[in-house]
Order: structure tokens, then sequence, then C-alpha cells
């Protein structure tokens, strides 16, 4: 009888608030735009504005190329209240692929512009080929419940995004130019969503972090952003930055039946095709399984007269100290790619060529030089020292060594590196995520979560449905949740993520990095601080840096 009543007047109370809500609209100087109400994780309500566009349709002659601003709208209004598409990436029966897709989203609980909030720009993972700054791929939920104005970002993905030729119809670097355009896009309209232009966070994730690592030595980002944050991501490698990639290009001009001898004739028939026509080829663009990771690489511009993302080798910027100076948050999980380390050794065709070609396939897997005779002393001293076993590797073998090497080849030492070069020049906040909780990337053994791999926590920052529910205050989750959306808003505000007047942080006390204690932050249980991260693993990197400079 009670639920009766109370479910009579609930139908009542949720129509009588949500029938007569007024328009949300923001005027901006390329006209206005519409947004709608969402609520956070913990209730409160805030405005969305989807799928704004912040640069033209990169469409016929605008493919490869530099990115051209958004022409204004005004008087039209501009509809931002469902989600824009996605780039053009695999699945190809997505209805959500589409060319036009250099989109943002505003997520903000003011739009009072005298309020000023800091703002974070989300730069979303995905290797360079893969996910969105869509509401489905980047939640807003678990920021929403602090004081920040979030943008999240789509970039061109792929060889369309990522085609370099190394001639000025197509020089390279369109995917992170498109970031570019979004952060310019920030800082001359975020006032109008009540976010301070002068206070905004890089927060980059994977290969988002590696292009938060890039802005930071790119003169095309100079003033763009005030902090930065990188999780599992860094720009420097032990392979050198070219200025082509022209291997890569021949390979999907022929998987087109394009010509692939002349570099305009390639250029010609790739704009012309359509879209679809990339993605579907997607899978046949790798050399192995989904390897190399990092396939579609940012390269040095030789100078053509266009705006050049970057102009020298970001180890070089870094080592020079040729680069934008803000504090920066950077780290890792502790064990990254135990998803990807295990799916390969289920596979026999790429456990088959490991064991055959071991010296040919780990350069491929492991992003360092090929085919040279430090090469393959490089792949021996690895699987060493690493103790990936050196007779057989089948789907028997324990995948955690294998893990290992993935992981420090492609983020653990790219990012220690990063770490070392910065310390003198900037604060640096060091950590390492260890925190178990019951949902997780990847799920082993059975249904359980296996932890701490890589995106395991962005879960406490971004909801990602695909991988976790919105946790509640009851959760386990909660306190989790609760402590980094604080100390990376913290950051975001102050440049330091410590505040001991938070009830959530009042123990934390996470000292700048500092090369000879490498301090870092053990992101777990709770937030304690410890020494030298897995550095008797880095130190068989070190000792081939050594080798191969
Ligand atoms: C925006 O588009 C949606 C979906 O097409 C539509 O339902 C809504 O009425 C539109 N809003 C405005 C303000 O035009
Ligand atoms: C914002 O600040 C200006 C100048 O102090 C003031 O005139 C205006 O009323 C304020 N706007 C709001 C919405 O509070
Ligand atoms: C291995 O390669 C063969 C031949 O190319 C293919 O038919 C098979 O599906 C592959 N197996 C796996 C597990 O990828
Ligand atoms: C590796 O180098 C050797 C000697 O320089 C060369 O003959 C061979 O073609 C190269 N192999 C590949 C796969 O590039
Ligand atoms: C290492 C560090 O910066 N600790 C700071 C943590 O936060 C409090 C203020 O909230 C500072 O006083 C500490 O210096």
């Amino acid at each position: 009888m009670l639920s009766i009543i109370c479910f009579a007047l609930c139908i009542t109370f949720a129509l009588t608030t949500s029938s007569p809500s007024p328009p949300i609209i923001v005027s901006t100087s390329l006209g206005d735009i519409s947004g709608v109400e969402l609520t956070s994780r913990l209730g409160e309500s805030f405005k969305a504005f989807l799928g704004i566009r912040y640069a033209q349709n990169p469409v016929g002659e605008l493919r490869f190329t530099n990115p051209k601003p958004v022409e204004p709208w005004k008087p039209e209004l501009f509809n931002a209240t469902i989600d824009g598409p996605r780039c053009p990436q695999s699945p190809l029966n997505s209805p959500d692929n589409s060319e036009d897709c250099l989109r943002l989203n505003v997520y903000s609980k003011d739009l009072n512009q005298n309020k000023s909030s800091p703002v974070i720009v989300f730069i979303h993972p995905g290797g360079f080929y893969g996910s969105s700054g869509r509401i489905v791929s980047a939640g807003p939920q678990l920021l929403m419940d602090r004081n920040v104005v979030l943008v999240t970002i789509n970039y061109r993905l792929g060889t369309l995004g990522f085609l370099a030729t190394g001639t000025a119809d197509a020089p390279g670097n369109a995917g992170l130019k498109d970031q570019v355009f979004a952060l310019r896009w920030v800082r001359d309209h975020i006032h109008n969503f009540g976010g301070n232009p002068n206070s905004v966070t890089l927060l980059g994730y994977s290969a988002g972090s590696r292009s938060t690592g890039l802005h930071m030595v790119s003169p095309m980002s100079r003033g763009l952003f005030h902090r930065a944050i990188a999780m599992s991501g860094s720009p420097i490698q032990l392979v050198k930055y070219t200025d082509d990639q022209l291997n890569l290009v021949r390979k999907q001009a022929k998987l087109l039946k394009c010509p692939s001898d002349s570099t305009k004739d390639i250029i010609k028939c790739l704009k012309e095709a359509p879209f679809e026509d990339f993605v579907k080829t997607f899978d046949n663009m790798f050399e192995i399984g989904y390897h190399p990771m990092l396939n579609w690489s940012p390269v040095i511009e030789k100078d053509f007269g266009q705006e050049r993302f970057l102009t020298e080798d970001p180890l070089t910027s870094f080592e020079k100290g040729n680069f934008q100076k803000t504090p920066m948050i950077i780290g890792r999980t502790k064990d990254e790619f135990a998803r990807i380390a295990y799916y390969n050794l289920q596979n026999e065709n790429i456990t088959e060529q490991m064991n055959k070609h071991w010296n040919e396939i780990a350069p491929i897997m492991l992003n360092y030089d090929r085919n040279s005779s430090a090469s393959k002393e490089i792949s021996t001293l690895l699987r060493v020292a690493y103790q990936v076993d050196n007779k057989v590797i089948a789907n028997s073998t324990p995948f955690e060594p294998f893990e290992k090497l993935l992981s420090d080849a492609i983020i653990g030492f790219p990012v220690y590196r990063l770490v070392n070069l910065l310390e003198k020049h900037i604060p640096v906040y060091y950590y390492c995520f260890t925190y178990k909780g019951r949902y997780s990337d990847f799920k082993y053994p059975g249904d359980s979560a296996y932890g701490a791999v890589h995106h395991d926590d962005l879960l406490y920052l971004l909801h990602i449905p695909r991988i976790a529910p919105l946790f509640s205050k009851t959760d386990p989750e909660n306190k989790i949740v609760e402590r980094i959306t604080r100390m990376w808003t913290q950051f975001a505000e102050t440049g330091n993520p410590n505040n001991s007047k938070d009830e959530y942080l009042k123990n934390l006390n996470w000292k700048p990095y500092n090369i000879e204690s490498e301090n870092y932050l053990d992101i777990g249980d709770e937030l304690l601080m410890d020494e030298q991260l897995f550095v008797r693993r880095l130190a068989t990197w070190e000792i081939i840096l050594g080798e191969i400079s």
C-alpha cells in the first residue's frame, strides 16, 4: 500500500520536475549553443554541451592537412544536446563513425562567467587509432562532483589523422594539430561556460598522455595550457622520430589499390577514397597482431610554410630545456599490458612467430630499431633480463614476464625517462597506480578483475560504462574516486595535488620527484610514498640506452 502511494507520488514528482525545463543556451562569438542538464555521480546537476564543432569538417582537400578553424554559425543555434560523431575507426559498421568528428564536449556546473573555474581538457587514449571524447567513452559524472569545467575532445585517428608523406600534401601530425585547435577553442570560448582560460590542465591517457608530453614541446601549443597530467604514456622513445612514415603510407596505398610510387598520386587517390576504406583495411595496417602498438607516429615536420607541430625530436627539446615548463603529474599502472600480453600468448600465430623470429618480432612489439646488430643484441638481452622463456612461448607460458617487458617498453621506461629529464626543471609528481577494485579492463582468471592494468585508473576519474558502473557513495570504490578526483582537481587549481585541509587527502604528503630518492606515490588502498619504482627492471633499459647512444 505504502509503495503504491509512493509510486503515485514519485511519478507526479518526476513529471513536475522534468517537464518545463528552460533551454540551456550559452552565447559565444561564434554563435549560440544549446545544451542539456545532467546529474553527477553524487547527484549534483551540471550542464553538458555535446559535440560542439571546433574545426571544419576535414574532408576533400582538407584531408591529411592542418585543420581549419570552424566558421561562425550565427545567427543559427548550434544544437549541442546530443553527442556528435566519433572519428572513423574500427568497427566499420558503427553509425557513429564520421569524418565530421572535430568536436568537443563541455561540462560545467556553473555557467556564470565570473566563476572562472579551473579547466581540465581530457585527451583520450586509443593508440592514435581508436576511442573518442564522447560521453559514452569519457563520462563526466565523476569529475562533475568537483569544482572544474571539463572539456573532452576528439581528434583525427589512424591514417586519416597521422598520414605523413614528408611533403606539403600530408606533412603529418594532423590529429595532434586538431588537439591544438581544440585548445585554442578553449582559450577563446571557455569563459562563456564559467571556465578560466588562464587555468587549463591537460589530462591525457595513453596516446593522450603521449600527446600531453608532445604539447609541452610543440611550438603550436605554447601558452595554451598551464599544467599537465600524463597518465600511462610518454613521447620519449628509443627509436628516433623521423620526418615521414612512407612505409606506412605505401602500405595504406597498396591496401586501397592506389598507385604506390609517387606521393602526389598516392595522396590524390587516398583523398578520394571513402573513409570506410581506411577502416576496412585497419587490421592489415599492423605487422603482427595489433603491433606495433604505436603504429601511427608523430613526425618532425619539414617546413613547407605550414604551421608545424613538431620541429625537433622531443628528446632533444626536453634535454635542452626547450619546452613549456608547467607542473606535472605523471605515472603508470602496476600491470599495464597484462591483457595484451595474455591475449598475444593465447594466439598461436603470434607465439609461433615469437618463437621462430624473436629478434625480428621483439623490436616491432617493443619499439626499438630493427635489423641492426645492436637490435639483435637488445632482443636477446631483454629476453634474458625479463625471463621471457627462451625456448618456447606458448599459451601455457605464464604471461607475467612478457607483460612486464611489454609494459616497460611501451610505457614504464618512456615515462621514467621523462620523469628524470623533467625533474630539474619543473615539479613532477610521479605515481604508480596499484589499486585493485572490482572492475578492470582485464578479467582474469575467469570473470574476476585482474586489476591495475591499462585504463583501470581512469575508471575513478571518468565514467566508462564499457568497463564499470557509476559508483555510488556506498560502493567500496567511493574512496578511491574521491581521492583521485580531489588530487587531480587540486593540482588543476594550484599546481600541487596536496591539500591537508581536505578530509580525503589529509594524510597525503606527495613530494615532487627527486632524482636521488626516486620517490613516488603509490596509489592503492592507501596513498603512500615509496621509492625506486621498478628500478631493477628499468636498469636493463638504461644499459640498452648506453649501448645505442
Ligand atoms: C536538438 O536535436 C535533438 C535531436 O535531433 C532534438 O530532439 C532537439 O529538439 C534539438 N534541440 C534544439 C534546441 O534544436
Ligand atoms: C559579473 O561581474 C560583473 C563585474 O563585477 C558584474 O557586473 C556582473 O553582475 C557579474 N555577473 C554575474 C552573473 O554575477
Ligand atoms: C592464424 O593464421 C591463419 C592463417 O593466416 C588464420 O587462418 C588463423 O585464423 C590465425 N589464427 C589466429 C588465432 O589468429
Ligand atoms: C636486414 O639487413 C640486412 C643487411 O643490411 C638486409 O640484407 C636485409 O634485407 C634487412 N632485412 C629487413 C627485413 O629489412
Ligand atoms: C610535499 C607537499 O607539497 N606537501 C604539501 C601538502 O599540502 C599542504 C597544504 O595543503 C602543504 O603544506 C604541504 O607542503
